[in-house]
Protein backbone atom coordinates (compact mmCIF):
# COMPACT_ATOMS: atom_id res chain seq x y z
CA UNK A 1 0.00 0.00 0.00
CA UNK A 2 2.77 2.43 0.93
CA UNK A 3 4.39 1.39 -2.84
CA UNK A 4 1.54 2.57 -4.09
CA UNK A 5 1.00 5.86 -2.58
CA UNK A 6 4.62 6.65 -3.49
CA UNK A 7 3.86 6.29 -6.97
CA UNK A 8 0.77 8.11 -7.00
CA UNK A 9 2.78 10.91 -5.41
CA UNK A 10 4.89 11.06 -8.15
CA UNK A 11 2.49 10.89 -11.19
CA UNK A 12 -0.34 13.12 -9.30
CA UNK A 13 0.69 16.53 -7.82
CA UNK A 14 -0.93 18.32 -5.02
CA UNK A 15 -3.29 20.13 -7.36
CA UNK A 16 -3.66 24.27 -6.34
CA UNK A 17 -7.11 23.06 -6.84
CA UNK A 18 -7.40 21.10 -3.86
CA UNK A 19 -8.83 23.88 -2.04
CA UNK A 20 -11.10 25.68 -4.47
CA UNK A 21 -12.98 22.40 -5.60
CA UNK A 22 -12.73 20.04 -2.84
CA UNK A 23 -14.22 21.05 0.76
CA UNK A 24 -14.14 18.12 2.94
CA UNK A 25 -14.95 18.07 6.96
CA UNK A 26 -13.22 16.84 8.60
CA UNK A 27 -9.82 17.11 6.76
CA UNK A 28 -8.78 13.79 5.39
CA UNK A 29 -5.35 12.87 6.67
CA UNK A 30 -4.00 12.76 3.19
CA UNK A 31 -5.42 14.20 -0.18
CA UNK A 32 -3.60 14.22 -3.07
CA UNK A 33 -5.34 15.73 -6.73
CA UNK A 34 -3.73 15.95 -10.29
CA UNK A 35 -3.11 18.58 -11.55
CA UNK A 36 -5.37 18.19 -14.58
CA UNK A 37 -8.82 18.99 -13.35
CA UNK A 38 -10.84 15.40 -14.49
CA UNK A 39 -13.76 14.54 -13.27
CA UNK A 40 -15.59 10.95 -13.08
CA UNK A 41 -19.57 11.32 -13.20
CA UNK A 42 -22.01 8.93 -10.88
CA UNK A 43 -25.14 8.37 -12.96
CA UNK A 44 -28.03 6.02 -12.47
CA UNK A 45 -26.60 4.00 -14.65
CA UNK A 46 -23.21 3.60 -12.25
CA UNK A 47 -23.00 -0.20 -10.54
CA UNK A 48 -22.01 -0.33 -6.88
CA UNK A 49 -19.47 -3.53 -6.87
CA UNK A 50 -19.48 -5.17 -3.46
CA UNK A 51 -17.80 -8.35 -2.95
CA UNK A 52 -20.27 -9.89 -0.68
CA UNK A 53 -23.47 -8.99 1.50
CA UNK A 54 -21.27 -7.73 5.00
CA UNK A 55 -20.96 -3.90 3.37
CA UNK A 56 -25.04 -4.15 3.03
CA UNK A 57 -25.55 -1.21 5.65
CA UNK A 58 -22.87 0.77 4.48
CA UNK A 59 -24.09 0.28 0.35
CA UNK A 60 -27.57 1.15 1.44
CA UNK A 61 -26.64 3.88 3.44
CA UNK A 62 -25.08 5.40 0.55
CA UNK A 63 -28.09 4.25 -1.83
CA UNK A 64 -30.68 6.13 0.10
CA UNK A 65 -28.47 8.99 0.26
CA UNK A 66 -28.39 9.59 -3.39
CA UNK A 67 -31.95 8.74 -3.49
CA UNK A 68 -32.88 11.54 -1.09
CA UNK A 69 -30.49 14.03 -2.21
CA UNK A 70 -30.37 13.45 -6.00
CA UNK A 71 -33.64 11.19 -6.67
CA UNK A 72 -31.97 8.20 -7.89
CA UNK A 73 -29.54 5.23 -6.52
CA UNK A 74 -27.41 2.42 -7.55
CA UNK A 75 -27.50 -0.82 -8.78
CA UNK A 76 -25.49 -3.17 -6.29
CA UNK A 77 -23.48 -5.79 -8.12
CA UNK A 78 -21.43 -8.61 -6.87
CA UNK A 79 -17.88 -8.77 -8.40
CA UNK A 80 -15.43 -6.15 -9.41
CA UNK A 81 -15.99 -3.37 -12.24
CA UNK A 82 -16.02 -0.27 -13.65
CA UNK A 83 -18.06 2.24 -11.13
CA UNK A 84 -17.99 2.29 -7.22
CA UNK A 85 -15.70 -0.46 -5.96
CA UNK A 86 -16.22 -0.81 -2.20
CA UNK A 87 -13.76 -3.41 -1.16
CA UNK A 88 -13.21 -4.25 2.32
CA UNK A 89 -10.52 -5.32 4.35
CA UNK A 90 -10.85 -8.44 6.45
CA UNK A 91 -8.89 -7.09 9.43
CA UNK A 92 -8.76 -3.97 9.93
CA UNK A 93 -5.55 -1.77 10.62
CA UNK A 94 -5.52 0.68 13.31
CA UNK A 95 -6.10 2.98 14.05
CA UNK A 96 -10.13 1.74 13.29
CA UNK A 97 -11.90 3.81 10.77
CA UNK A 98 -9.11 4.08 8.29
CA UNK A 99 -9.75 4.06 4.87
CA UNK A 100 -8.74 4.70 1.42
CA UNK A 101 -10.79 6.85 -1.27
CA UNK A 102 -9.32 6.55 -5.36
CA UNK A 103 -11.20 8.50 -8.07
CA UNK A 104 -10.17 7.68 -11.37
CA UNK A 105 -11.49 7.20 -14.87
CA UNK A 106 -12.63 3.56 -13.47
CA UNK A 107 -14.61 5.03 -11.06
CA UNK A 108 -14.53 5.24 -7.29
CA UNK A 109 -12.79 2.57 -5.29
CA UNK A 110 -13.16 2.95 -1.48
CA UNK A 111 -11.43 0.06 0.69
CA UNK A 112 -11.09 -0.58 4.46
CA UNK A 113 -12.68 -2.35 7.06
CA UNK A 114 -16.49 -1.72 7.77
CA UNK A 115 -16.74 1.60 9.51
CA UNK A 116 -13.65 2.54 7.31
CA UNK A 117 -15.90 1.87 3.95
CA UNK A 118 -18.54 4.18 6.34
CA UNK A 119 -16.23 6.82 6.69
CA UNK A 120 -15.26 6.30 3.01
CA UNK A 121 -18.79 6.71 1.57
CA UNK A 122 -19.28 9.98 3.98
CA UNK A 123 -16.19 11.56 2.60
CA UNK A 124 -17.58 10.54 -1.09
CA UNK A 125 -20.41 12.50 -0.12
CA UNK A 126 -18.56 15.44 0.17
CA UNK A 127 -17.42 15.29 -2.88
CA UNK A 128 -20.64 15.50 -4.46
CA UNK A 129 -21.88 18.55 -6.13
CA UNK A 130 -24.86 19.76 -4.05
CA UNK A 131 -27.15 19.90 -7.27
CA UNK A 132 -26.80 16.95 -10.00
CA UNK A 133 -26.89 18.40 -13.12
CA UNK A 134 -28.95 15.99 -15.17
CA UNK A 135 -28.80 13.02 -12.86
CA UNK A 136 -24.95 13.58 -13.06
CA UNK A 137 -22.86 13.64 -10.58
CA UNK A 138 -19.39 14.85 -11.24
CA UNK A 139 -16.47 14.25 -8.79
CA UNK A 140 -13.02 14.91 -9.51
CA UNK A 141 -9.88 12.21 -9.56
CA UNK A 142 -8.35 12.60 -6.11
CA UNK A 143 -6.63 10.20 -3.99
CA UNK A 144 -7.58 9.84 -0.17
CA UNK A 145 -6.09 8.38 2.87
CA UNK A 146 -7.51 8.70 5.88
CA UNK A 147 -7.62 7.71 9.59
CA UNK A 148 -9.18 9.58 12.59
CA UNK A 149 -6.48 11.33 15.66
CA UNK A 150 -8.68 10.11 18.50
CA UNK A 151 -10.74 7.09 19.03
CA UNK A 152 -13.99 8.68 21.08
CA UNK A 153 -15.49 11.58 18.78
CA UNK A 154 -19.06 12.64 20.72
CA UNK A 155 -21.56 14.56 20.20
CA UNK A 156 -24.23 15.24 23.53
CA UNK A 157 -27.96 16.11 23.28
CA UNK A 158 -30.01 16.85 26.51
CA UNK A 159 -33.27 16.04 25.85
CA UNK A 160 -34.62 16.10 29.44
CA UNK A 161 -34.55 20.08 29.76
CA UNK A 162 -36.83 19.87 26.34
CA UNK A 163 -37.74 16.90 24.55
CA UNK A 164 -36.85 15.92 21.07
CA UNK A 165 -38.89 13.37 19.41
CA UNK A 166 -37.31 10.30 17.26
CA UNK A 167 -37.27 11.83 13.60
CA UNK A 168 -35.37 14.20 15.51
CA UNK A 169 -32.98 12.06 17.45
CA UNK A 170 -32.65 10.15 14.11
CA UNK A 171 -31.74 13.30 12.01
CA UNK A 172 -29.28 14.43 14.56
CA UNK A 173 -27.20 10.91 14.76
CA UNK A 174 -27.05 11.57 10.73
CA UNK A 175 -25.18 15.16 11.45
CA UNK A 176 -22.76 12.87 13.57
CA UNK A 177 -22.47 10.29 11.06
CA UNK A 178 -22.29 12.88 8.37
CA UNK A 179 -18.85 14.24 10.22
CA UNK A 180 -17.72 10.84 11.61
CA UNK A 181 -18.71 11.55 14.64
CA UNK A 182 -18.84 7.66 16.87
CA UNK A 183 -20.39 8.48 20.14
CA UNK A 184 -23.71 9.88 20.65
CA UNK A 185 -24.37 10.79 24.39
CA UNK A 186 -28.09 11.13 25.48
CA UNK A 187 -28.87 13.15 28.41
CA UNK A 188 -32.11 11.07 29.03
CA UNK A 189 -32.70 12.57 33.13
CA UNK A 190 -32.53 15.45 35.07
CA UNK A 191 -34.90 17.99 37.45
CA UNK A 192 -36.89 19.11 34.35
CA UNK A 193 -37.97 15.36 32.82
CA UNK A 194 -37.57 12.04 33.09
CA UNK A 195 -37.49 10.66 29.10
CA UNK A 196 -37.10 6.98 28.98
CA UNK A 197 -39.81 4.05 29.45
CA UNK A 198 -38.75 2.13 32.53
CA UNK A 199 -41.09 -0.76 32.85
CA UNK A 200 -40.41 -1.22 36.75
CA UNK A 201 -41.35 2.04 37.49
CA UNK A 202 -43.93 3.47 35.25
CA UNK A 203 -44.22 6.64 36.84
CA UNK A 204 -40.89 7.77 36.25
CA UNK A 205 -42.79 8.79 32.62
CA UNK A 206 -46.00 9.16 33.32
CA UNK A 207 -45.57 11.75 36.09
CA UNK A 208 -41.51 12.31 35.49
CA UNK A 209 -42.08 13.03 31.62
CA UNK A 210 -44.24 16.03 32.45
CA UNK A 211 -44.18 19.58 33.78
CA UNK A 212 -46.67 21.76 34.42
CA UNK A 213 -45.03 24.81 32.47
CA UNK A 214 -41.60 26.36 32.28
CA UNK A 215 -39.58 29.72 32.93
CA UNK A 216 -39.89 32.68 30.37
CA UNK A 217 -36.50 34.26 29.19
CA UNK A 218 -33.44 34.11 31.29
CA UNK A 219 -33.02 32.12 34.19
CA UNK A 220 -34.93 33.05 37.01
CA UNK A 221 -37.06 33.97 34.75
CA UNK A 222 -39.81 36.75 33.45
CA UNK A 223 -42.74 34.59 34.24
CA UNK A 224 -44.02 30.88 33.60
CA UNK A 225 -45.53 29.77 30.41
CA UNK A 226 -47.89 27.95 31.91
CA UNK A 227 -47.60 25.25 28.94
CA UNK A 228 -47.68 21.64 29.88
CA UNK A 229 -44.84 20.07 27.97
CA UNK A 230 -42.57 16.82 27.84
CA UNK A 231 -42.36 13.48 26.00
CA UNK A 232 -40.49 10.15 26.49
CA UNK A 233 -39.32 7.33 24.73
CA UNK A 234 -40.75 3.53 24.72
CA UNK A 235 -38.18 1.22 25.49
CA UNK A 236 -38.87 0.26 21.77
CA UNK A 237 -38.14 3.37 20.48
CA UNK A 238 -34.90 3.36 21.91
CA UNK A 239 -34.12 0.32 20.28
CA UNK A 240 -34.87 1.97 17.09
CA UNK A 241 -32.46 5.01 17.44
CA UNK A 242 -29.68 2.34 19.07
CA UNK A 243 -30.17 0.83 15.66
CA UNK A 244 -30.47 3.27 13.53
CA UNK A 245 -27.22 4.81 15.11
CA UNK A 246 -25.46 1.41 15.50
CA UNK A 247 -25.92 1.12 11.23
CA UNK A 248 -23.75 4.33 11.08
CA UNK A 249 -21.39 3.43 13.64
CA UNK A 250 -22.31 5.22 16.24
CA UNK A 251 -22.67 3.84 19.79
CA UNK A 252 -25.12 5.51 22.16
CA UNK A 253 -24.48 6.69 25.58
CA UNK A 254 -27.30 6.20 27.83
CA UNK A 255 -26.95 9.28 30.54
CA UNK A 256 -29.02 8.05 34.39
CA UNK A 257 -28.30 11.13 36.36
CA UNK A 258 -27.04 10.80 40.17
CA UNK A 259 -27.25 11.48 42.87
CA UNK A 260 -28.15 15.06 41.97
CA UNK A 261 -30.49 16.53 38.66
CA UNK A 262 -32.82 13.83 40.20
CA UNK A 263 -36.13 15.65 40.60
CA UNK A 264 -37.97 14.04 38.45
CA UNK A 265 -37.18 10.91 39.11
CA UNK A 266 -38.04 12.40 42.53
CA UNK A 267 -41.32 13.40 41.48
CA UNK A 268 -42.15 9.97 40.73
CA UNK A 269 -41.26 8.37 43.70
CA UNK A 270 -40.80 10.69 46.58
CA UNK A 271 -39.21 7.88 48.60
CA UNK A 272 -35.97 8.60 46.73
CA UNK A 273 -35.76 11.91 48.47
CA UNK A 274 -34.11 12.27 51.45
CA UNK A 275 -37.37 14.29 52.95
CA UNK A 276 -40.31 12.66 51.01
CA UNK A 277 -42.58 15.28 52.56
CA UNK A 278 -40.68 18.15 51.87
CA UNK A 279 -42.57 19.87 48.73
CA UNK A 280 -40.58 20.92 45.92
CA UNK A 281 -41.80 24.41 45.56
CA UNK A 282 -39.31 24.36 49.32
CA UNK A 283 -36.66 24.09 46.82
CA UNK A 284 -37.32 26.42 43.79
CA UNK A 285 -35.62 29.50 43.28
CA UNK A 286 -37.64 32.70 44.57
CA UNK A 287 -37.74 34.30 41.56
CA UNK A 288 -38.68 32.07 39.15
CA UNK A 289 -42.53 31.20 38.73
CA UNK A 290 -44.48 28.20 39.27
CA UNK A 291 -47.22 27.10 37.44
CA UNK A 292 -50.21 25.18 38.36
CA UNK A 293 -49.93 22.63 41.38
CA UNK A 294 -47.02 23.40 43.88
CA UNK A 295 -47.88 20.53 46.63
CA UNK A 296 -45.80 17.49 46.97
CA UNK A 297 -43.05 16.44 44.70
CA UNK A 298 -43.20 18.23 41.15
CA UNK A 299 -40.88 17.85 38.25
CA UNK A 300 -38.96 21.38 38.10
CA UNK A 301 -40.09 24.32 35.88
CA UNK A 302 -36.53 26.41 36.06
CA UNK A 303 -33.12 25.75 35.45
CA UNK A 304 -29.78 25.88 37.32
CA UNK A 305 -29.30 22.99 40.41
CA UNK A 306 -31.66 22.13 43.01
CA UNK A 307 -31.30 20.09 46.89
CA UNK A 308 -33.48 17.54 46.45
CA UNK A 309 -31.58 14.67 45.46
CA UNK A 310 -30.98 10.92 45.48
CA UNK A 311 -31.28 9.65 49.50
CA UNK A 312 -28.85 6.69 49.62
CA UNK A 313 -30.48 4.76 51.16
CA UNK A 314 -31.27 0.57 49.59
CA UNK A 315 -34.26 1.48 48.56
CA UNK A 316 -32.80 3.89 46.22
CA UNK A 317 -29.91 1.66 45.03
CA UNK A 318 -32.38 -0.86 44.29
CA UNK A 319 -34.65 1.67 42.60
CA UNK A 320 -31.22 2.85 40.71
CA UNK A 321 -30.17 -1.04 39.96
CA UNK A 322 -33.39 -1.93 38.41
CA UNK A 323 -33.16 0.79 35.99
CA UNK A 324 -29.62 -0.24 35.38
CA UNK A 325 -30.98 -3.35 34.32
CA UNK A 326 -33.73 -2.25 32.07
CA UNK A 327 -30.90 0.61 30.31
CA UNK A 328 -28.32 -2.49 29.84
CA UNK A 329 -30.17 -4.67 27.33
CA UNK A 330 -31.19 -1.52 25.48
CA UNK A 331 -27.45 0.18 25.43
CA UNK A 332 -25.25 -2.48 23.98
CA UNK A 333 -22.50 0.37 24.70
CA UNK A 334 -19.54 -0.44 27.16
CA UNK A 335 -20.13 2.77 28.24
CA UNK A 336 -22.62 3.77 30.43
CA UNK A 337 -23.01 7.65 31.95
CA UNK A 338 -24.43 7.84 35.17
CA UNK A 339 -23.79 11.72 35.57
CA UNK A 340 -22.40 12.56 38.76
CA UNK A 341 -22.52 16.74 38.45
CA UNK A 342 -23.58 18.98 40.43
CA UNK A 343 -25.20 17.22 43.51
CA UNK A 344 -25.74 19.90 46.31
CA UNK A 345 -24.56 18.51 49.59
CA UNK A 346 -27.29 20.77 52.00
CA UNK A 347 -30.02 17.67 52.21
CA UNK A 348 -27.10 14.99 53.10
CA UNK A 349 -25.84 17.42 55.85
CA UNK A 350 -29.08 17.96 57.21
CA UNK A 351 -30.48 14.31 57.09
CA UNK A 352 -30.15 11.97 60.52
CA UNK A 353 -29.77 8.40 57.81
CA UNK A 354 -26.64 10.05 55.68
CA UNK A 355 -24.95 11.59 58.22
CA UNK A 356 -25.07 7.93 60.50
CA UNK A 357 -24.02 6.51 56.80
CA UNK A 358 -20.97 8.66 56.85
CA UNK A 359 -20.34 7.34 60.30
CA UNK A 360 -21.13 3.96 59.62
CA UNK A 361 -19.16 3.77 56.14
CA UNK A 362 -15.94 5.81 57.96
CA UNK A 363 -16.12 8.26 55.08
CA UNK A 364 -14.91 11.49 55.45
CA UNK A 365 -18.09 14.00 54.74
CA UNK A 366 -20.57 14.62 52.45
CA UNK A 367 -18.20 14.52 49.65
CA UNK A 368 -16.81 11.04 50.58
CA UNK A 369 -20.73 10.01 50.56
CA UNK A 370 -20.86 11.02 46.93
CA UNK A 371 -17.87 8.90 46.22
CA UNK A 372 -19.43 6.22 48.25
CA UNK A 373 -22.69 6.46 46.01
CA UNK A 374 -21.18 6.66 42.83
CA UNK A 375 -18.36 3.59 43.68
CA UNK A 376 -21.43 1.37 45.09
CA UNK A 377 -23.32 1.80 41.32
CA UNK A 378 -20.00 1.18 39.60
CA UNK A 379 -19.54 -1.73 41.01
CA UNK A 380 -23.04 -2.74 40.24
CA UNK A 381 -22.19 -1.98 36.55
CA UNK A 382 -18.92 -3.42 36.42
CA UNK A 383 -20.51 -6.64 38.13
CA UNK A 384 -22.51 -6.28 34.85
CA UNK A 385 -19.33 -5.97 32.14
CA UNK A 386 -19.51 -2.29 31.66
CA UNK A 387 -17.83 0.68 32.24
CA UNK A 388 -18.93 3.98 33.89
CA UNK A 389 -18.62 7.63 32.62
CA UNK A 390 -19.09 10.31 35.04
CA UNK A 391 -18.82 14.21 35.13
CA UNK A 392 -15.88 15.54 36.75
CA UNK A 393 -17.51 15.76 40.14
CA UNK A 394 -16.74 12.19 40.09
CA UNK A 395 -13.31 12.82 41.92
CA UNK A 396 -14.42 14.86 44.35
CA UNK A 397 -14.23 12.18 47.55
CA UNK A 398 -12.33 9.85 45.78
CA UNK A 399 -12.32 8.30 42.47
CA UNK A 400 -14.57 5.18 41.49
CA UNK A 401 -11.18 2.78 40.47
CA UNK A 402 -12.47 2.01 37.01
CA UNK A 403 -14.60 5.42 35.95
CA UNK A 404 -13.94 7.15 33.25
CA UNK A 405 -13.95 10.94 33.51
CA UNK A 406 -16.01 13.81 31.64
CA UNK A 407 -14.22 16.72 32.20
CA UNK A 408 -16.33 19.94 32.03
CA UNK A 409 -15.62 22.38 33.95
CA UNK A 410 -12.26 23.06 32.23
CA UNK A 411 -9.41 20.48 31.57
CA UNK A 412 -7.93 20.56 35.13
CA UNK A 413 -10.40 17.50 36.34
CA UNK A 414 -9.44 15.77 32.76
CA UNK A 415 -5.93 16.38 33.90
CA UNK A 416 -6.34 15.22 37.76
CA UNK A 417 -7.82 11.76 36.21
CA UNK A 418 -5.38 10.88 33.09
CA UNK A 419 -2.32 11.39 36.33
CA UNK A 420 -4.58 9.01 38.48
CA UNK A 421 -4.28 6.77 35.18
CA UNK A 422 -7.93 7.38 34.29
CA UNK A 423 -9.29 7.52 31.11
CA UNK A 424 -10.58 10.68 30.46
CA UNK A 425 -12.87 12.40 27.57
CA UNK A 426 -13.04 15.97 27.64
CA UNK A 427 -15.73 18.37 27.01
CA UNK A 428 -14.20 22.04 28.47
CA UNK A 429 -17.37 24.42 28.81
CA UNK A 430 -14.97 27.19 27.74
CA UNK A 431 -14.22 25.27 24.20
CA UNK A 432 -17.30 22.28 23.78
CA UNK A 433 -20.73 23.71 25.07
CA UNK A 434 -22.30 24.63 21.86
CA UNK A 435 -25.38 25.97 24.31
CA UNK A 436 -23.32 29.17 24.23
CA UNK A 437 -23.45 32.03 21.90
CA UNK A 438 -21.32 31.83 18.65
CA UNK A 439 -21.50 35.22 17.79
CA UNK A 440 -21.49 38.27 20.02
CA UNK A 441 -24.50 39.78 18.87
CA UNK A 442 -26.69 37.01 19.33
CA UNK A 443 -30.41 37.07 18.18
CA UNK A 444 -31.89 34.47 20.17
CA UNK A 445 -31.70 33.39 24.12
CA UNK A 446 -28.90 31.48 24.81
CA UNK A 447 -27.35 30.39 28.15
CA UNK A 448 -24.36 32.85 27.86
CA UNK A 449 -20.67 32.11 27.06
CA UNK A 450 -18.75 33.11 23.87
CA UNK A 451 -17.93 30.53 21.67
CA UNK A 452 -16.86 31.60 18.19
CA UNK A 453 -16.00 29.11 15.59
CA UNK A 454 -12.72 29.64 15.42
CA UNK A 455 -12.53 29.06 19.58
CA UNK A 456 -13.88 25.32 19.00
CA UNK A 457 -11.52 25.45 16.18
CA UNK A 458 -9.06 25.74 18.13
CA UNK A 459 -9.38 23.62 20.60
CA UNK A 460 -6.19 21.01 21.83
CA UNK A 461 -7.66 18.23 23.53
CA UNK A 462 -4.61 17.01 24.88
CA UNK A 463 -3.93 19.61 27.17
CA UNK A 464 -0.70 21.46 27.33
CA UNK A 465 -0.16 20.42 31.28
CA UNK A 466 -0.66 16.76 30.86
CA UNK A 467 2.45 14.75 31.66
CA UNK A 468 3.59 13.47 27.99
CA UNK A 469 3.17 9.99 29.51
CA UNK A 470 -0.06 10.30 30.03
CA UNK A 471 -1.71 11.33 27.14
CA UNK A 472 -2.95 8.50 26.13
CA UNK A 473 -5.41 8.68 28.68
CA UNK A 474 -7.31 11.04 26.41
CA UNK A 475 -9.73 9.41 24.68
CA UNK A 476 -10.61 12.26 22.83
CA UNK A 477 -13.62 15.01 23.29
CA UNK A 478 -16.67 15.85 22.64
CA UNK A 479 -19.56 18.72 22.98
CA UNK A 480 -22.55 19.26 24.71
CA UNK A 481 -25.73 21.02 23.91
CA UNK A 482 -27.90 21.66 27.06
CA UNK A 483 -31.23 22.87 26.15
CA UNK A 484 -32.60 24.80 28.64
CA UNK A 485 -32.79 27.32 25.80
CA UNK A 486 -32.85 25.26 22.85
CA UNK A 487 -37.23 24.36 22.45
CA UNK A 488 -37.11 23.33 18.65
CA UNK A 489 -34.92 21.25 16.47
CA UNK A 490 -33.82 24.17 14.08
CA UNK A 491 -32.39 25.92 17.26
CA UNK A 492 -30.56 22.78 18.14
CA UNK A 493 -29.34 23.02 14.49
CA UNK A 494 -28.71 26.23 14.13
CA UNK A 495 -26.54 25.97 17.43
CA UNK A 496 -24.76 23.06 16.69
CA UNK A 497 -23.57 23.99 12.76
CA UNK A 498 -21.53 25.26 12.11
CA UNK A 499 -19.26 24.65 15.09
CA UNK A 500 -19.97 20.43 15.01
CA UNK A 501 -17.62 20.77 11.51
CA UNK A 502 -15.09 22.58 13.73
CA UNK A 503 -15.02 20.11 16.31
CA UNK A 504 -15.15 16.93 13.86
CA UNK A 505 -11.81 18.34 12.53
CA UNK A 506 -10.40 18.88 16.10
CA UNK A 507 -10.85 15.27 16.87
CA UNK A 508 -10.68 13.41 13.23
CA UNK A 509 -7.95 15.23 11.00
CA UNK A 510 -3.92 15.00 12.10
CA UNK A 511 -2.65 17.90 14.34
CA UNK A 512 -0.38 18.79 11.74
CA UNK A 513 -3.10 19.16 9.58
CA UNK A 514 -5.19 21.68 11.48
CA UNK A 515 -5.11 24.90 9.99
CA UNK A 516 -7.55 27.53 10.53
CA UNK A 517 -7.18 29.83 6.99
CA UNK A 518 -7.68 25.87 5.75
CA UNK A 519 -10.93 25.65 7.08
CA UNK A 520 -12.50 29.09 7.09
CA UNK A 521 -11.77 29.08 3.29
CA UNK A 522 -13.98 25.77 3.39
CA UNK A 523 -16.91 27.35 5.91
CA UNK A 524 -18.93 28.70 2.61
CA UNK A 525 -18.76 25.18 0.55
CA UNK A 526 -20.21 23.98 4.28
CA UNK A 527 -22.74 26.52 4.46
CA UNK A 528 -23.94 25.07 0.90
CA UNK A 529 -24.21 21.66 2.19
CA UNK A 530 -25.67 22.22 5.30
CA UNK A 531 -28.27 24.20 3.03
CA UNK A 532 -28.42 20.82 1.09
CA UNK A 533 -28.67 18.78 4.37
CA UNK A 534 -31.53 21.15 4.79
CA UNK A 535 -30.01 21.95 8.40
CA UNK A 536 -30.14 25.65 9.94
CA UNK A 537 -26.94 26.85 10.82
CA UNK A 538 -25.80 30.41 12.15
CA UNK A 539 -23.69 32.60 9.79
CA UNK A 540 -21.76 33.75 12.66
CA UNK A 541 -19.14 33.38 10.83
CA UNK A 542 -19.42 35.64 8.43
CA UNK A 543 -20.89 39.00 10.57
CA UNK A 544 -18.38 38.64 12.69
CA UNK A 545 -15.63 38.79 10.18
CA UNK A 546 -17.48 41.66 8.23
CA UNK A 547 -17.68 43.62 11.69
CA UNK A 548 -13.90 43.09 11.91
CA UNK A 549 -13.57 44.95 8.60
CA UNK A 550 -13.16 48.78 8.40
CA UNK A 551 -16.51 50.28 8.78
CA UNK A 552 -17.20 53.08 5.79
CA UNK A 553 -16.46 57.03 6.81
CA UNK A 554 -19.20 59.16 6.16
CA UNK A 555 -17.50 60.97 3.41
CA UNK A 556 -17.48 56.99 1.97
CA UNK A 557 -13.18 56.60 1.98
C1 LIG B 1 -23.90 22.43 33.66
S1 LIG B 1 -22.22 20.31 32.28
C2 LIG B 1 -24.54 21.23 33.64
C3 LIG B 1 -25.86 21.12 32.99
C4 LIG B 1 -26.34 22.45 32.49
C5 LIG B 1 -25.19 23.18 31.85
C6 LIG B 1 -25.53 24.46 31.18
C7 LIG B 1 -22.91 19.56 33.43
C8 LIG B 1 -22.32 18.29 33.77
N1 LIG B 1 -23.97 20.08 34.07
O1 LIG B 1 -26.77 20.53 33.88
O2 LIG B 1 -27.36 22.24 31.58
O3 LIG B 1 -24.22 23.44 32.83
O4 LIG B 1 -24.47 24.93 30.37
Amino acid sequence: MKKFFVLLSTSFLVGAVTAQQVAIIPEPAEMIMPRIAAKYIIQPSTKIFVADNSTAKTVNYLNKYLKQQYGFSCTVQKGMGNGIQLKKNGKAKAPAGNYQLVVNAKGIQIEGADTGLFYGIQTLIQLLPTKAENKQLAIPYINIKDYPRFGYRGLHLDVARHFFDLDFVKKYIDYLALHKFNYFHWHLTDDQGWRIEIKKYPRLTSVGGYRNGTIIGSYPGTGNDGIRTGGFYTQEQVKEVVKYAADRFITVIPEIEMPGHASAAIAAYPELSCFPEEPTIRYYPKGSTWHGDSTGKQVIQSWAVYDDVFAPTDRTFKFLEDVIDEILPLFPSKYIHIGGDECPKSNWKRSAFCQNLIKEKGLKDEHGLQSYFIQRMEQYINGKGRSIIGWDEILEGGLAPNAIVMSWRGEEGGIEAAKQNHQVIMTPGGYVYLDHKQSKKEDSLTIGGYTPLEKIYGYEPIPAALPEDKASYILGAQANLWTEYIQYPEKVEYMIFPRVGALSEVLWSPKKKRDWNNFSQKVPAYFDRLHQWGAHYSKAFLEEKSEAAPAPTSSGK
